[in-house]
């Protein structure tokens, strides 16, 4: 009795990992000379997600050509790759229950002036060029950009102490 209930619960747990999707946030470089870095790790590490993946690096604008492509020939594409190439990103790996849509609902819309006040853009930003950091807006999408940043090997798969008091 005991062992099938275990059994049940274990099967549960393992579906519950499985849509413990991943996504690809960055805090941009305004956000990184602003001093954000620790309030945006902050505010994702209170909700209860999980940090896979970090670093702090310049990145090359073929990098971000291709993590920009599907605006390419937007009047705004050249200026947002430049801006991003132009200082430090901290580009990063969350894991965690609906992370993807949940992660875009802390940062908050694109133009931070539409933002609502408690999301990130909407407490720090005022223009939609100096919006703070970037969230992959679907699964699929969260996927490609992952893969563009990060090797597999620089991913850290690890479970949380506190993941019992996060999830039921
Ligand atoms: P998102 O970051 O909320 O997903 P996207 O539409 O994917 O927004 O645009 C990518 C980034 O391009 C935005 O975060 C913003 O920095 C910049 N951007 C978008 N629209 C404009 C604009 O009209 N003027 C200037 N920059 C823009
Ligand atoms: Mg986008």
């Amino acid at each position: 009795m005991v062992a099938t209930l275990l059994g049940i619960f274990s099967a549960f747990s393992k579906e519950m990992a499985a849509q413990r999707e991943r996504t690809f946030l960055m805090v941009k470089p305004d956000g990184v000379e602003r001093g954000l870095v620790g309030e945006i790790i902050t505010r994702l590490e209170k909700k209860g997600y999980k940090l896979v993946a970090m670093k702090f690096m310049k990145a090359p604008r073929s990098l971000l050509e291709k993590h920009y492509e599907e605006h390419k020939g937007r009047p705004f594409y050249d200026g947002l790759v430049t801006f991003i190439g132009s200082g430090p990103v901290v580009p990063m790996v969350w894991e965690g229950l609906d992370v993807v849509e949940t992660s875009r609902k802390l940062i908050g819309a694109t133009n931070p002036r539409a933002s609502d006040p408690g999301t990130i853009r909407g407490d720090y930003g005022i223009d939609v060029g100096r919006n703070i950091i970037h969230g992959s807006d679907k699964v699929e999408t969260a996927k490609r950009e992952i893969a563009l940043w990060f090797k597999e090997e620089e991913q850290t798969a690890w479970e949380p102490s506190l993941e019992k008091w996060i999830y039921e």
